[in-house]
């Protein structure tokens, strides 16, 4: 049952920084809209696969590239529409168990690109508490800047597969656009990842 109505305080950008901050060489997957802009307000770096369309599909492109690069760690970066759109991979990851995945939910209960239209994590739908019966263990919900820092460590290298929605406000903030073209962005990404040679495939 949904609880009583709690606001958030959370900045996105705020949040999306000091996760990005002690990134290292983490590889970065956005999903589309807010969330690629917030990655690129944090600033734009190679490592980052920005998603702009796809709806749905971010922790999945996470898990293939996690398993893809089980030396690497990998964090999906996306919102709460979109997480809401692909929750069935919550059980496929849960399954996988991919040592090296981090997912975090930016979750303003909106569909913020959209309109601000409400989202069911507004109404009681429980993100982190569906990673979790999905099976994926180390999940949690963060409300306070306490509980962000907790948090951090875990998503950069606890072991995986770890899930954290992230409760942020809707204030507006200007968008930031990060290169949009897909074969521009995949050939950055595999060069970064792979080294030119490998990137021309
Ligand atoms: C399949 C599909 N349906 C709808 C859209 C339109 N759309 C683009 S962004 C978005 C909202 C995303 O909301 P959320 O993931 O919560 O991100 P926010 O902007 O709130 O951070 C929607 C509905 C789309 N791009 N693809
Ligand atoms: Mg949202």
């Amino acid at each position: 049952m949904a609880g009583e109505p709690r606001a958030a305080v959370l900045g996105r950008r705020d949040v999306v920084a000091r996760i990005l901050r002690d990134r290292g060489d983490t590889l970065v997957v956005t999903g589309l809209g807010s969330t690629t802009w917030d990655a690129a307000a944090a600033g734009d770096h190679p490592g980052n696969f920005y998603l702009w369309g796809g709806m749905g599909g971010a922790a999945m492109t996470g898990l293939g590239l996690a398993r893809a690069q089980p030396g690497r760690r990998v964090l999906v970066i996306t919102g709460d529409g979109e997480m809401l759109m692909g929750l069935g991979s919550l059980a496929t990851i849960a399954v996988a168990a991919p040592a090296n995945l981090a997912i975090c939910v930016i979750d303003n209960q909106h569909y913020g690109e959209t309109g601000m239209q409400e989202t069911h994590t507004g109404h009681g739908a429980d993100l982190a508490g569906m990673a979790a019966a999905a099976g994926i263990g180390a999940s949690a919900t963060v409300w306070s800047a306490d509980e962000l820092e907790a948090a951090v460590p875990l998503l950069h290298a606890a072991p995986g597969p770890v899930f954290a929605a992230v409760k942020v406000t809707t204030d507006p903030v200007p968008m930031v656009l990060p290169e949009r073209d897909g074969a521009a962005i995949r050939v950055r990404f595999r060069d970064a990842l792979l080294g030119a040679a490998a990137a021309d495939g």
